[in-house]
Order: structure tokens, then C-alpha cells, then sequence
């Protein structure tokens, strides 16, 4: 009887929800002004920015929630499988224009402003960026969050909420400062705090068999992370998923009254400094940087918190008759690259030691549900971990993992034998999860060789690769000479124990992803190919893609217009396949003239605000010439700068009418952080603003050439600035950048790409074709042998790229010492030196290729088409696309629709 009064009542309010009216103006306005007038966080008086903003963002909050639970229970009632996308970073940007467009519903809300006295491009302004994210990364979690939603599929995010996101960043006569960043300071109004939902995490203790014989692990430090929810709705669906970050606190009953009453404050908040300090910060890495026990901290407490509330969703839903072998029937959960790696100990851990689970049983289930993303194949950035931070902190973990990596060894001397040992022992080095350990008792009998001789190779164990680890090992430097004595004629220094995350999440997930066709392919043949020829099956590639609704219709309004105009719907922001339709077009008289008008009008937005944020003025009617990204040298923004140096120094060799000849007038534009301390990216920084800060000044040159780093790029800047881009530039050595999402955006709003065939470019080329993209470079099959060359001496640098080192180091561009960033270019080899990044190399062949761009430039119609048939071309590169292949090749989900 109950159960059908429930049923009914749920039916009807579903019924409530389905037939709501949508909000107009006058309802909006007035759930506005109950926001403002009720939420305390502002001074009632008065109505200005940033509350308007705040109570905005509240009333359209409500919206969401409607929403969210009306997703949830749908869920919850079908009992659904559920994807989980775990991430260290979420990028999201703004919300509050992508809600009011996902939610059809910007016409009414800049109507209800107008009537308070607002416009709602002024109110959204107010919002700070949720930059918890780095970059590429962050931001392609944040656009599968939006195509989830968008495409009904039953997913969630995982993520941490940091306190403080990415660094501000702040460029001032020295280069790059970095600022600490606030985006909480006023409150956040998406959130939504879950007292109810939280989760014990632990660090440290020790592990003991308990008297059932399972294992347990006790004492250490008890932490709580508590869930804060951030709804994240689909276009032009009710659908509305969810973003669960977490907060870290102590538990409750941990406060240390006892020391606070005897005047001991800090020790008495020492606890909950340590617990919340996990949660402080996003750690601003980005491919190279060290590890710490912060970040070991962060990157468990989500792998923890998430996996308990995974499963305990599983066990509610399964209505008191759990069944574990269906679990991965129920859940599907995605690493975003190694940084959420220990989902693998830790779902072994729970489900054998609280659960009661075999070994055999817990990794079938394990290895069923969980698959890994590889973002990287830069060596340095393939997160190890120091085993004994490790089992230090997870000491239950380290026991698990040492588990796997000992099943790991079985498995591979089982499929390779014994009879080629040599071949083994390799296969064993690349393979293994534990790096520089002997091996596993039980097989060290079974790989004994006969009495040492001479050439007897080091044990596989020592033979340390020379990458270049990001972890802490100083913490390592213990003793422990004996077992490794014997290995080596001279005592060698003792490498040290290393757990190598990408080995563990190749090995503990059914499927291994790539994010581009030619990076899967390296990881396939390269970074993994012993994997690989063990377990062909598991590796896959899923390109890339970006969200249309935020990339293309809300960031660009002008385009947009046009683009719905003359395909003759706006069906193409939900099926990008509709672009090509465009194609036809391309050479249309009026499609041409109306293409030109919008991307002007969003030059000159750019250009006031360049003059805001930096002071300098640019001419709209010049190129705009960008390149934005983390600064890295594996990008090369310095190949970008010193083509523009080489073009200077050209145009200052000539006459004002040579000079107008042969070059069109160009804005070029840089935007990206180097991480704080990263020396040789932020030596670049300063060099590109010195570069600026001559060339701006110096009225031979006028408007035809013009440098300027626009300072804090992040995801509302690039908002701004891609819509107004007609070059941009994805220059990176070849092999060296996984895929690049920024190219994809760029494409789609009508720019045209130069660049090497490196990522998504190959692709992005193919779909565009070969004429409407510059392409120039060294090809990533190629590096390895340049560098070989390189180091032997036998490159010969063109004389123009020695031309543009030693004007750079005449002291052209002020005072600043330069040598050292020149010196990474020169020379044969060594740390820092020997050019390993080839920009001496393509330099000759970048700047003819710049100098085709100039010629392309000034036949304003064939630009114009080449822009029209990169739009058109770029629909493969839509996040929905991306989402689709995952649904269907990893995760096995089915949309779910409220209809
Ligand atoms: C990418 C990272 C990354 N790859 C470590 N790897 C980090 C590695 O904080 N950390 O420790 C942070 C980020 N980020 C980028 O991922 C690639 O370089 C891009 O090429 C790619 O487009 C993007 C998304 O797949």
C-alpha cells in the first residue's frame, strides 16, 4: 500500500515537472529580487553587482535543481549503469551564460536584468573562473561534463573542490608573478553542500590480520571529505548531471579541546589545518612538476571519498540483495590520466577487506570497471611515486599493489617463458609495476640464473631508465645497499623504489585510451608497446573533442547567427555534422561579407580589451595572429617569437614601401602560464613581453606589426579572444603534444590553423583540407633520429635562425640577459642545451611558411573561405562525438531521457 502511494506521488510530481511552464521575464525578476532580498551573504540595501550577479546565479540554481533531482530519481527508479569520470582537474570557467544557453532560457534573464537595471553581459562578468584546472586537461573534463548532460547519458564528475584554483597571473617589468587566486572569496552560488554526504579517509596506520583473517588497516590520521555538488545541465534537455567535488575536514569529535583549554591553540588546529590543507590548493603542475605528499593526499582522498559513495550508491540501489558481480553491470568509472590511479588499490581494499571478497573475485570486478585515459607521453610526465611515501601514507595500498605487480610478473613469464631470458628480463623492466625492486620471492627461484659471469647483465631491477622522476626522492635516500650490492661490480648509487602509475592503470583497467589518433598510435607502438603486444585488445583512441554550445554559440553570438542563417536552423549546435554544410557556400559573394562583419566585430571587442588589460592599441583591420597555452617549450611559443623577431628585423631593413609590400599588418597575440618554477617558460614570458614592449614603440613599424601577452589567460579570456582569431598557432614538436584542444576551438571559429602534424592536428587538417591549414615541420616518426643527428654534431643551422639568435643577443630588446634562453637552443646535447625541441631545426621552414600565410592574408576572399571550410571542417572535433565513443566502446551506458 505504501509502495503504490509512493509510486503514484513520484509519478506525480514527475507529471508536476514535465508540464512546468518555462520562467519568463517577470517570474525570473522576481526570483531574482527573493534571491537578492534572502541571501545573506550581501548587505540588503542595495541591488549593484556583484550581489545582482549572486542572486542571478541563485535563482537560476533553482532551475538546476529542478532538474537534478528529477535526473537523479529517474536514474535511481531505472537503476541505470553509470559512468564516473574521475579527475584531479575541472576546468570549468564561467557558468552562468552557459546554464541561462543550456537552459534556453538568456533572451528571458537579460529581459528580467534589464527590468532591475542590469544587462546580463555585465551581471555574468562578475563571475570568477572556477579554474580548477591547469589547462587541456581540466577543460576537456569540464566539455564531457557538458556533452554527458546534453547527450542524457547516466554520468557523474569526481573532483576535488580546491579553495584556490589556478594562480592569477600578473605580468610586470620582471615577467610572470603569480598571485594566489580566490574564486570562493563571495561565495560560490552553483554549489550545494552535502552535510549528509561524507566519507572517512585515512592515512598512514598500519595493516594487521584481523582474527577473521582479513586485513585491517588502523591507527594513522582519520580525515572526512564532505560532498559539494555542482549541477551541471545539458542543452536543450531536462537532463542535469552532477559534479561532485569534495571538501576535506577532520571529523567532528577530533577537535583537541583538551590542548585548546590549556592554551595550546595551534596544536589544538593543527588537525584541522592538516585535514583542510588537502584541499587548499590545486597543485599547478602541468606535465613536469614534483610530486609531493599533498598531492599523494589530494589524489587518494578522490579516489577514496569517490568509491565510497560509488559503492554505496551501488549497494541502496540494489534494494538490500547485493550482488558484487554486477557492479561493473551498475558503474563504469574513467581515470583522467595516472592521477587517480589508486581507484585500483582502492577498490581491491574495499572490496576484500570490507566486503569480504576473494582476491580473484575483487580484481575481476576491479579490472571491469575501471579504464584509463593517457594524456602524455612525455617521459617525464608518467607519474611515479616513491614506494615509500607510498607505504608510508597507503601502507594497505602498497600491499596491493605489490599483489598486482607479483600477478603481472606471473602473467608475463607465463606468456614469454623462461627459455629467452634476456628477452624477459626486458619485457619484466618496461613492464613492471614496482620499478628498481627484486623479484618477487615466489618467481626469483624460477628466474634464477647460473653463477655469476662476467657479462652477466645488472639485474633487470637496477637498470634504471634516466627519466627524470617527479617525485620525491630525497625522502628515499634510506640505506639499503645489501640487496642491491650483489647486482653490480661497483657500488652503484641505489636507484630508487619506485610505484609507476601508468604500468598500474594499464594493467588494473580493460581499456587504455589515447586522445588523438597519432598519440594513441605512439602509445600503442611507443610508451606501451609491450603492454600493448600482451593485451592488443585494451588499447583504443577516442580524439578529443570541445562543447559547441560554450565554444561556438555562446562565446561567438555573431557567427553563430550567421552560421544558423545559412545552414537555416540552429540544429548544427546539437548535430556539428550540419556544419559541412557550409561547404557549399564557401565562396558566397554574402556568406563572405557576413562572415567578415562578425569576425570584426569580435576583433574589435578583443581590441579594447588588449587596451584595457595592457595598455597597448592594435588596428582590428590587422591579422589576428594568436597563440595561446600553458607555456612549455615542448609548444614552442619561442619558435613563434623568434619568427617574429626575424620579421622585425626584416621590416626594419627595408622601406616603409618594401615593407608594406611584402608583409600584412599583424596583431600577434600570446596568452599562457608557466608554472612558478619552471626558469626557462617564464624566461620566455619575459622575452615575448620585452619583444613587445620594442616593437609596440617603434614608429617605423606602426600598425604592421604589433606583440602583446595578454596577462591571466584563462577560460573566459579565451572566450573572448578565439571567436576574433584568424590564425592561431598549435606549433609543437611533433610526437610531443598529445592532442590540443585549443586547435579545435579555434577551427570552429572560423580560424585557420598553422601548424606541425602533431595531436589533433592531423586530424583537424584531414577534415579541413590540406589547403586550408599551414602545415610546416619535422613529422613526429622523424624526432628521434634529428636529435641522434643533432647530438653528433651534424646539424647545420640556417643562417637566418643564427641571424635572429644574434640580434636577440645584441641586446635589441633592453637590457635582459638572454644568453641562457638562446643557449637552450645551441650546442649538441646536455640539460637544457642541444635545441631538443627543434626549433632551430623548423625554424626555416616556419617562416617561409609565415611568409605564405601574408601572401594567403591579402586575398581577403580566399581567407574568408579557407575560415568558412574550417567551421565546416570542424565537426568531428565536437565533445558530443568524443562522448558517444566513449559511451559505446568503454563505458557500455545508454542515454536516458526524460521524455
Ligand atoms: C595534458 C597533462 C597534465 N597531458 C600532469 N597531461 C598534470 C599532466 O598537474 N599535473 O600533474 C596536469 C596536466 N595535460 C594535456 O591533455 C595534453 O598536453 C594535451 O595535448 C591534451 O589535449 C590534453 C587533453 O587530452
Amino acid at each position: 500500500y505504501i509502495y503504490i502511494i509512493c509510486c503514484i506521488s513520484i509519478e506525480f510530481f514527475l507529471f508536476l515537472f514535465l508540464f512546468r511552464v518555462p520562467p519568463d521575464a517577470e517570474s525570473i525578476a522576481s526570483s531574482i529580487t527573493y534571491h537578492a532580498e534572502f541571501t545573506p551573504l550581501f548587505s540588503s540595501e542595495s541591488f549593484e553587482l556583484p550581489k545582482a550577479f549572486f542572486a542571478t546565479a541563485q535563482s537560476v540554481r533553482d532551475e538546476l535543481i529542478i532538474n537534478w533531482n528529477a535526473t537523479y530519481d529517474l536514474h535511481k527508479r531505472m537503476n541505470v549503469k553509470q559512468a564516473y569520470y574521475l579527475s584531479m582537474e575541472f576546468l570549468q570557467g564561467r557558468a552562468l551564460l552557459n546554464a541561462v544557453g543550456n537552459l534556453e532560457l538568456t533572451g528571458e534573464y537579460a529581459k528580467a536584468l534589464q527590468k532591475l537595471g542590469h544587462t546580463l553581459e555585465n551581471v555574468a562578468s562578475q563571475e570568477p573562473d572556477a579554474a580548477l584546472g591547469n589547462g587541456g586537461l581540466g577543460r576537456l573534463a569540464s566539455c564531457f561534463l557538458d556533452s554527458l548532460a546534453t547527450l542524457n547519458y547516466p554520468a557523474w564528475g569526481y573532483g576535488l573542490r580546491y579553495k584556490h584554483g589556478l594562480f592569477k597571473q600578473i605580468i610586470t617589468k620582471d615577467g610572470q608573478e603569480e598571485v594566489a587566486e580566490n574564486w570562493l572569496e563571495n561565495g560560490n552560488p552553483w554549489e550545494i553542500v552535502r552535510n549528509d554526504v561524507s566519507y572517512p579517509v585515512k592515512f598512514g596506520g598500519k595493516v594487521v590480520t584481523g582474527s577473521d583473517g582479513k586485513m585491517r588497516w588502523i591507527g594513522g590520521e582519520d580525515i572526512v571529505a564532505v560532498a559539494y555538488d555542482v549541477p551541471i545541465p545539458g542543452y536543450k534537455t531536462k537532463t542535469t548531471i552532477n559534479l561532485r567535488l569534495w571538501s576535506t575536514k577532520v571529523p567532528s569529535e577530533q577537535f583537541d579541546l583538551h590542548s585548546f583549554n590549556a592554551g595550546e591553540h595551534t596544536k589544538a588546529c593543527e588537525a584541522q589545518a592538516n585535514a583542510e590543507k588537502i584541499c587548499y590548493i590545486l597543485y599547478p603542475g602541468d606535465e613536469s612538476e614534483e610530486g609531493k605528499i599533498l598531492r599523494l593526499k589530494q589524489q587518494y582522498t578522490l579516489c577514496s571519498a569517490s568509491l565510497q559513495d560509488i559503492i554505496s550508491r551501488f549497494e541502496r540501489r540494489s534494494g538490500g540483495n547485493v550482488r558484487w558481480e554486477e557492479f561493473p553491470e551498475k558503474v563504469a568509472v574513467q581515470m583522467n590520466d595516472t592521477h587517480p590511479t589508486l581507484c585500483i588499490p582502492e577498490l581491491m581494499r574495499i572490496l576484500m577487506d570490507l566486503k569480504g571478497m576473494s582476491w580473484e573475485e575483487a580484481w575481476r570486478i576491479t579490472q571491469r570497471t575501471v579504464a584509463y585515459t593517457n594524456h602524455t607521453v612525455l617521459p617525464e610526465a608518467l607519474e611515479k611515486w616513491s614506494y615509500d611515501i607510498m607505504q608510508r601514507l597507503l601502507p594497505r595500498h602498497v600491499e596491493i599493489i605489490e599483489m598486482i605487480d607479483e600477478q603481472l610478473v606471473e602473467d608475463i613469464i607465463s606468456e614469454y617463458g623462461t627459455s629467452n631470458p634476456e628477452m624477459l628480463e626486458k619485457k619484466l623492466v618496461s613492464m613492471r609495476i614496482l620499478e628498481n625492486f627484486e623479484l618477487p620471492a615466489s618467481i626469483a627461484d624460477l628466474f634464477a640464473k647460473p653463477e655469476e659471469s662476467p657479462t652477466d647483465e645488472t639485474d633487470l631491477e637496477v637498470e634504471a631508465d634516466d627519466e627524470v622522476s617527479h617525485s620525491d626522492t630525497t625522502e628515499l635516500e634510506e640505506e639499503d645497499t645489501q640487496k642491491n650490492k650483489a647486482l653490480s661490480k661497483e657500488p652503484a648509487p641505489i636507484p630508487p623504489k619506485m610505484v609507476r602509475m601508468a604500468n598500474l592503470c594499464v594493467v588494473g583497467g580493460h581499456a587504455v585510451n589515447g586522445v588523438a589518433e597519432i598519440h594513441s598510435e605512439i602509445v600503442k607502438k611507443e610508451v606501451f608497446n609491450d603492454f600493448f603486444q600482451l593485451w592488443p585488445e585494451k588499447f583504443q583512441n577516442k580524439t578529443n573533442g570541445v562543447t559547441p554550445r560554450r565554444w561556438i554559440d555562446f562565446c561567438n553570438h555573431d557567427l553563430s547567427a550567421v552560421i544558423t542563417k545559412w545552414i537555416g536552423n540552429r540544429d548544427w549546435v546539437l548535430k556539428t555534422e550540419k556544419l559541412a554544410e557550409l561547404r557549399k557556400f564557401a565562396d558566397n559573394e554574402d556568406l563572405q561579407i557576413e562572415w567578415r562583419t562578425a569576425k570584426r566585430s569580435n576583433k574589435i571587442k578583443v581590441a579594447s580589451f588588449l587596451k584595457e588589460k595592457t595598455g597597448y592599441s592594435v588596428n582590428p583591420d590587422a591579422m589576428f595572429d594568436i597563440q595561446v597555452k600553458r607555456i612549455h617549450e615542448y609548444k614552442r611559443q619561442l619558435l613563434n617569437i623568434l619568427g617574429i623577431v626575424y620579421r622585425y628585423k626584416k621590416m626594419k631593413e627595408m622601406t616603409a614601401a618594401e615593407r608594406e609590400a611584402k608583409f600584412v599588418p599583424r596583431v600577434c597575440i600570446f596568452g599562457g602560464k608557466a608554472f612558478a618554477t619552471y626558469v626557462q617558460a617564464k624566461r620566455i614570458v619575459k622575452f615575448i613581453t620585452d619583444v613587445g614592449a620594442t616593437i609596440n614603440h617603434d614608429s617605423d613599424i606602426g600598425d604592421l606589426l604589433k606583440v602583446i601577452f595578454v596577462p591571466d589567460y584563462n577560460v573566459s579570456v579565451a572566450e573572448l579572444l578565439i571567436p576574433a582569431s584568424e590564425l592561431s598557432q598549435h606549433i609543437s614538436t611533433a610526437g610531443m603534444e598529445a592532442s590540443g584542444t585549443s586547435n579545435m576551438k579555434f577551427a570552429m571559429n572560423g580560424c585557420v590553423l598553422i601548424g606541425t602534424l602533431d595531436g589533433a592536428n592531423v586530424e583537424i587538417r584531414e577534415e579541413v583540407g590540406e589547403d586550408n591549414f599551414f602545415l610546416f615541420g619535422a613529422e613526429a616518426h622523424e624526432i628521434a633520429e634529428l636529435r641522434k643527428e643533432r647530438a653528433a654534431g651534424k646539424f647545420v643551422p640556417d643562417e637566418r635562425f643564427e641571424e635572429v639568435k644574434k640580434f636577440v643577443k645584441s641586446g635589441a630588446f633592453g637590457p635582459y640577459n638572454y644568453d641562457e634562453l638562446m643557449e637552450s637552443l645551441e650546442g649538441n646535447e646536455g640539460f637544457g642545451l642541444g635545441d631538443y625541441f627543434l626549433v632551430g631545426k623548423d625554424f626555416p621552414v616556419y617562416i617561409e611558411c609565415q611568409e605564405k600565410v601574408d601572401v594567403a592574408y591579402r586575398d581577403q576572399k580566399r581567407w574568408t573561405k579557407m575560415s568558412i571550410l574550417n567551421t565546416a571542417g570542424s565537426y568531428k572535433f565536437s565533445s558530443d562525438r568524443t562522448i558517444h565513443e566513449y559511451a559505446k566502446d568503454i563505458w557500455n551506458i545508454e542515454p536516458l531521457e526524460m521524455i
